[in-house]
């Protein structure tokens, strides 16, 4: 699909908010082989100037012809652009890597995150999938607990943070906390109440069956991308005032016995995840110190003594990051690596 090159004509779509700031940085940081860099977002950030290494780069407002020569579009500006959007840039030869809810559940779309399974990028036709970020910084944890035990049942309840919502919601908690502590009404406009000095078991749209759509995301997302449809997973999914740094309490049941310590064993060498648990020394992963980093941090790990085979785990990664930007580049990179 991609042709071999020394550097690419590169994309970000949604490049003023949250993950798409993200995206430029860790595009910098891991000194992806660009030759262009063009940046798109909305017509109210058109001629907006942000920086790729020092140099300055003109917002533009997508068109038809936006992907024209383009190799690489990383997506994230919401699923309804990527709805409309993706697919001309795919048309274009431009193989896009999107963010967005809206490909994710699509047969035709591979789901990926490299650690886990990097071999679904063999059949992509022109756009990939970044799972949601939950549901990644779990499946990177999952997977060499699942290749040492045969996992039968998952149950997950998060604590994420606004930024996943997005820079208004991170504006949201900011101005609220300040409004409190000057005894000010804060207002509610992102979400349907007060997030700062509060907690809200609601992220996404409320569903038929009682679940959230974000609750349900982890549980087709985690099938999909460990290609095991017989894992089952139930999940709740909660907004706690945090700006970076989604937090996870997950129960694992396995079929075959793994003590904390050979779990503690399996996590210390998988890829992307560092094992943080010295609980007598107070070690165990945080929101705050997770910001700004790569790995999924995992601690806590317990046997859970209400069954035969189970795990207890507490996990944390910074959302904007492995959650969103990160991952997408690390697709593009696998991308590169196989193009030919
Ligand atoms: O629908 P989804 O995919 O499930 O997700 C919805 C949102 O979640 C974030 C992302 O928000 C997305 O919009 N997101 C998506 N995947 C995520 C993931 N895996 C994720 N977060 C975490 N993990 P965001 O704030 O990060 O990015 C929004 C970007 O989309 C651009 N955009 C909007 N409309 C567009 C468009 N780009 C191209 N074409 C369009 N038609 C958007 O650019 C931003 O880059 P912008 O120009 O609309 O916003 C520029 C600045 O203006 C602020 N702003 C936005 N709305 C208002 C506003 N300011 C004042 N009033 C407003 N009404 C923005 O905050 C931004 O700073
Ligand atoms: O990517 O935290 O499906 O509000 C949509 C909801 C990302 C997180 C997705 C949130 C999610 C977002």
């Amino acid at each position: 699909m991609l042709k071999k090159k020394d550097r690419y004509n590169m994309a970000v779509v949604g490049a003023t908010g949250a993950v798409g700031n993200e995206m430029i940085s860790v595009l910098e940081e891991r000194r992806f082989p660009i030759k262009t860099l063009r940046l798109f977002a909305s017509e109210r950030s058109e001629g907006v100037r942000l920086t790729y290494l020092d140099k300055d780069v003109f917002v533009e407002k997508l068109g038809e012809d936006s992907f024209k020569g383009l190799d690489i579009a990383l997506f994230s500006a919401g699923a309804e652009r990527s709805a409309v959007w993706a697919p001309v840039a795919a048309q274009s030869g431009c193989v896009v890597v999107d963010n967005s809810s809206q490909w994710r559940m699509d047969p035709k779309v591979p789901l990926v995150v490299p650690e886990v399974n990097p071999q679904d990028l063999k059949w992509q036709t022109g756009i990939i999938a970044n799972p949601n970020c939950s549901t990644i910084q779990m499946v990177v944890v999952l997977k060499p607990i699942h290749d040492a035990a045969r996992i039968k049942r998952v149950v997950v309840s998060t604590y994420q943070a606004v930024s996943g919502t997005g820079r208004k919601a991170m504006d949201e908690l900011l101005d609220q906390t300040r409004d409190i502590l000057s005894f000010k009404d804060p207002s509610s406009k992102v979400y349907p109440y007060q997030i700062a000095f509060n907690v809200l078991p609601h992220i996404d749209k409320f569903l038929e069956n009682g679940y959230t759509k974000e609750e349900m995301k982890m549980v087709h997302e985690t099938r999909k991308i460990m290609g095991d449809s017989s894992i089952r997973v139930t999940a709740t999914t909660v907004r706690v005032p945090v700006f970076r740094g989604h937090s996870e309490s997950v129960n694992i049941e396995t079929e075959k016995k793994l003590s904390a310590d050979e779990a503690r064993a399996v996590l210390s060498v998988a890829p992307g995840v560092i094992v943080y648990d010295a609980p007598e020394k107070n070690i165990y992963p945080l929101p705050l110190y997770a910001t700004g980093k790569n790995e999924t941090f995992v601690g806590r790990i317990r046997e859970d003594e209400s069954i035969e085979n189970g795990l207890n785990l507490w996990l944390v990664s910074d959302n904007l990051r492995k959650g969103a930007a990160l991952n997408a580049v690390q697709i593009a990179e696998k991308l590169i690596e196989m193009a030919s």
